[in-house]
């Protein structure tokens, strides 16, 4: 995208801010960063071949908006089962519970399996001594983002066999494009024969932007030699960067760069914090909304800057991004104490996980208390 290379235009937030409304495929009913969980899914089904805004696990969006259900994400993993907003309380209540340290009411099946190597407790508390600490913590994530990695191997696996229909196990650019252009309301042999001839497409400027970007993208996943095929791995990682390290560095420069206004190649708070004029969060120009500022404000400082200088690196960035990264996960795990830990023991007892539910969970949980009594 032309327009992405002047630093200091303006424009280049504007165009990712753009890309990412357009991925969403309806960006005037509401802002990226405050869709569902359900509603991402509904989108998911509609724009399956496309690669996803929101990652799961992952701690920004790839419109470099924070991923506001990131804690749930790494609680819960896959199985969310139990914590819907219409879920009953009592229910909800066990099933944390269960999380937290009980193991005896859980499947035999889900009592120990292997994810990657690791090895899979149900249980927060794997000592049991009835409180999380921050290694508890740590290891938790590691396993919960390994099964969102799970996840989306299998679903990137789905849509990889809707692009290759001839089944030879690698895709074109081009066969790639028809698919694209498809689901956008295109008449599919229309463009196959089209591209076969190369004639001009004649789709609007919007798509074209976007087709752009993701030719971008699917020439960052092609491992060398560069054919524009892609394989079933390669495509896993053009729609999920979190996969593979040149894909998620490619992603971390993209952010970088569209947020960077002074053109340094790294990021001040002032520019991490700032939302740029025409986004669909600020449409007007108008003072940025307090809690957007707080909450970026607080992950910039905690979080993203590891060496608390104030500036972000490339590296920083990265390191935060990984969803694999250790030393991100066992921030987290601290950060994720540190909001609950009442009596600041920088341990998390159950009435404690239980009182702050909604942050873990997205459910919340009214008779915290009573629950601590029946559960134990
Ligand atoms: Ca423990
Ligand atoms: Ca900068
Ligand atoms: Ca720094
Ligand atoms: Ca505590």
């Amino acid at each position: 995208m032309t327009s992405r290379q002047a630093p200091h235009c303006g424009l280049a937030p504007r165009c990712l801010w753009l890309l990412g409304a357009v991925l969403l495929m309806d960006a005037s009913a509401r802002p990226a960063n405050h869709s569902s969980a359900r509603e991402r899914v509904g989108n998911r089904e509609e724009n399956e071949i496309l690669p996803p805004d929101h990652l799961n696990g992952v701690k920004l969006e790839m419109d470099g908006h924070l991923n506001k259900d990131f804690h749930q994400e790494v609680f819960l993993g896959k199985d969310t089962d139990g914590f819907e907003e219409d879920a009953e309380p009592r229910r909800s209540r066990r099933k944390l519970m269960v999380i937290f340290s009980k193991h005896d009411r859980a499947p035999v099946s889900e009592l120990q399996s292997c994810y990657q190597g690791l090895i899979v407790s149900p249980r927060v508390d794997l000592n049991t001594d009835r409180r999380i600490s921050a290694k508890e913590m740590q290891r938790w994530i590691m396993e919960k983002t390994a099964e969102h990695f799970q996840e989306a191997i299998a679903e990137s696996r789905a849509h990889f066999r809707a692009v290759d229909p001839d089944g030879d196990g690698r895709v074109s650019w081009d066969e790639y494009k028809v698919k694209f252009l498809a689901s956008k309301g295109h008449d599919e042999r229309e463009v196959a024969d089209k591209i076969k001839n190369k004639w001009d497409l004649n789709v609007d400027e919007e798509t074209q932007e976007v087709l752009e970007n993701l030719k971008d993208r699917w020439y960052q996943a092609d491992n060398p030699p560069p054919d524009l095929l892609l394989t079933e791995s390669e495509f896993l990682s053009f729609l999920h960067p979190e996969h593979s390290r040149g894909m998620l560095q490619f992603m971390v420069k993209e952010i970088i760069r569209d947020l960077d206004q002074d053109g340094d190649k790294q990021l001040s708070l002032s520019e991490f914090i700032s939302l740029p004029v025409g986004t669909v969060e600020n449409p007007q120009g108008q003072d940025v909304d307090d809690g957007w500022v707080r909450d970026r404000k607080r992950e910039f400082e905690e979080l993203i800057d590891a060496n608390h200088d104030g500036i972000v690196t490339v590296a920083e960035l990265e390191d935060y991004m990984d969803p694999m990264n250790e030393f991100s996960a066992l921030n987290e795990a601290k950060q994720m104490i540190a909001i609950a830990d009442e009596n600041q023991n920088h341990y998390l007892e159950p009435e404690e996980v239980l009182k702050y539910s909604e942050f873990f969970t997205g459910s919340k949980l009214v008779d915290y208390a009573r629950s601590v009594h029946e559960e134990f």
